[in-house]
C-alpha cells in the first residue's frame, strides 16, 4: 500500500482548500456516517440529551472538525514521516476506538463518507486519482490505529 509522491502532491494541494472548509466539511462528514449508521450517534455523550438536530448541534460541529482535521493532516504528513500519526496520538486513537468496539467495517463506512466529502469540497481539484490518494492515506490511518486495537 504505497503512498506515491504523486498522490502526496494531490493530498496535500488539496488539502490547502480543504481545510479553509473543515467545520462545514467535518459535520458533513459526521453526518454522512450517521445517516449510514444512525447508532453511531449513541458514542457521543454530548448527542444524548440534545434536543437541537445533528446538523445544527455546536458541539457536534466542534467535535467533527477536529476529527476531519485530524485526518487531513495525517495525510498530509504520511509521506514525510512515513507515520500517519505519532506515536502517542495513536496511542489515545487506538484506546478510543477498541473502548467503543469500533470494527474494520465501520472505519469502510467512514471511508466511503470521507471520500463523498472530500469531492463535495475539493471542486475543480476532484479527480478519481484524488479521491484514490486520500483513500490510500486514510487505509494508512486505518491500519494504525486497527495495529493499536489487535
Ligand atoms: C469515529 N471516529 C471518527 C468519526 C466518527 C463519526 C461518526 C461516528 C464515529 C466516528
Amino acid at each position: 500500500m504505497e503512498f506515491t509522491e504523486e498522490q502526496e502532491a494531490l493530498v496535500v494541494n488539496s488539502w490547502d482548500v480543504l481545510k479553509n472548509n473543515s467545520a462545514d466539511l467535518g459535520l458533513k462528514f459526521f453526518l454522512k456516517i450517521f445517516s449510514a449508521a444512525p447508532a453511531a450517534t449513541a458514542l457521543f455523550s454530548y448527542l444524548k440529551d440534545s434536543k437541537v438536530p445533528l446538523d445544527q448541534n455546536p458541539k457536534l460541529k466542534t467535535h467533527a472538525t477536529i476529527v476531519f482535521v485530524m485526518i487531513g493532516e495525517s495525510a498530509i504528513q504520511l509521506r514525510k514521516t512515513g507515520k500517519a500519526m505519532d506515536e502517542s496520538d495513536l496511542k489515545h486513537l487506538g484506546a478510543v476506538h477498541f473502548k467503543f468496539g469500533v470494527l474494520h467495517e465501520h472505519f469502510q463506512v467512514a471511508k466511503k463518507a470521507l471520500l463523498e466529502t472530500i469531492k463535495e469540497g475539493a471542486g475543480e481539484l476532484w479527480s478519481p486519482a484524488l479521491s484514490n490518494a486520500w483513500g490510500v492515506a486514510y487505509d494508512h490511518l486505518v491500519a494504525s490505529i486497527e495495529s493499536q486495537i489487535k
